[in-house]
């Protein structure tokens, strides 16, 4: 049989587009979404601010109660196994763990520097404290993050202040540099999270915004970029080109900082919340695939991240959950809740209905669409390909 040029033209074209429309739908449908699960909590009294998950062990910043070590090796049981706190003025506020140190943010007393070696007996071996240093006008007078990388700590807090300590020997931290923020407001600015990745600290600053610091050299650290988003900076996170940015009243932002002189928004996420204590998001952890935030009073979240001009939720916790911080690792996330201490999250992939639905379907079409593609190749000698 003979058709005409056009006909054949319009044949083609619809099976191409079966094969575009089905390999559409697969892929469309591929998002996983999660269920999460509290398995348990731990609280022996104080007030938990963040944590760390190293190893069979949660490291706690406990404020009054200092670091506490909690063995989690069976995960529906932690038990406290090791306690420090050498009774000073500090309220621990953070904590960052590498090797066998823990290096603690606590507050008046400054950067702490405890051996874990052995979890059960904690011990300070060093201390870096700038409340004492008179030679500056100004000082950091509390220290809330601590981020370490290398043979260098990095430190925020109240003050205008960001600080680069030499770690090599841990019994006697050394200041090698310090900056301070400009443009933010003197010594009430506040230093809430640090990260460190590569050559480059990005500092929540509260009402400050996200600042970018060139520390390539530690002797002069330089601020290259200031980014304001829309609220106040208090978690802050960096995977390859992008930092995720958690704030008060403002949700989350997401960053491209492929230049980090040149920082620009690809992406912001609010939620509508009831209780309107709006768009609190204090802490982000991220993988090259999922965020994971503290979102106030809208619980925990998981956010699916491979499209980062426009994230998608995939997971969601909250009954009663207060999260401060988080912490990521496997299949569990830790929280520091506000109320209830360590909460520890189990997520599960969910059987996702749209993939049910929507993979097979996507294959049957892309399948049609070929086989036809196939087939008019060898019988349908009419479209003379
Ligand atoms: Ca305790
Ligand atoms: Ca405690
Ligand atoms: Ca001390
Ligand atoms: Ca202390």
């Amino acid at each position: 049989m003979k058709v005409k040029k056009p006909t054949k033209t319009i044949i083609v074209f619809l099976l191409l587009l079966i094969c575009l429309w089905g390999s559409f739908l697969s892929y469309g449908s591929a998002t996983q979404e999660f269920s999460l699960i509290e398995i348990c909590q731990y609280n022996d009294g104080g007030n938990i601010q963040d944590l760390s998950v190293e190893g069979d062990y949660v490291y706690v910043a406990d404020k009054e109660e200092g670091l506490e070590i909690i063995d989690v090796r069976n995960i529906t049981a932690p038990i406290e196994v090791g306690q420090y706190h050498d009774g000073g003025s500090g309220a621990t506020r953070d904590v960052y763990i590498e090797g066998n140190y823990a290096y603690v943010a606590d507050g008046e007393d400054g950067l702490e520097i405890i051996d874990i070696s052995d979890p059960t007996n904690p011990i300070e071996v060093g201390e870096f404290n700038d409340i004492h240093n008179n030679s500056n006008l100004h000082i950091l007078g509390t220290t809330i993050g601590v981020s370490v990388e290398g043979k260098y700590a990095y430190i925020c807090g109240v003050g205008a202040l960001i600080i680069i300590i030499d770690i090599s020997d841990p019994t006697t931290p050394i200041e090698t540099g310090r900056i301070e923020v400009m443009g933010g407001y003197g010594s009430y600015s506040l230093g809430r999270d640090i990260v460190v990745v590569d050559n480059y600290a990005y500092i929540a600053y509260d009402v400050g915004g996200l600042r970018i610091i060139n520390i390539t050299d530690p002797t002069a650290p330089v601020e290259v970029a200031e980014f304001h988003g829309h609220g106040w900076a208090v978690g802050i996170s960096v995977v390859d080109i992008y930092a995720y940015l958690g704030e008060a009243g403002g949700g989350l932002t997401v960053i491209s900082i492929s230049d980090p002189t040149s920082p620009f928004e690809v992406a912001h996420i609010v939620d509508e919340d009831p209780e309107g204590c709006n768009y609190y998001v204090s802490d982000v952890q991220t993988d090259k695939h999922y965020a994971y935030i503290a979102n106030g009073l809208m619980g925990v979240k998981i956010l699916d991240i491979q499209n980062r001009s426009s994230p998608v939720e995939v997971g969601h916790y909250e009954n009663g959950c207060i999260p401060l911080k988080i912490a990521v690792k496997e299949n569990y996330i830790y929280v520091a809740d506000y109320q209830k201490g360590l909460v520890i999250l189990n997520f599960q992939e969910k059987e996702n209905e749209s993939v049910i639905s929507g993979y097979p379907l996507g294959l049957l079409l892309s399948s049609i669409g070929f086989i036809l593609v196939f087939l008019k190749r060898k019988d349908f000698d009419f479209l003379h390909f």
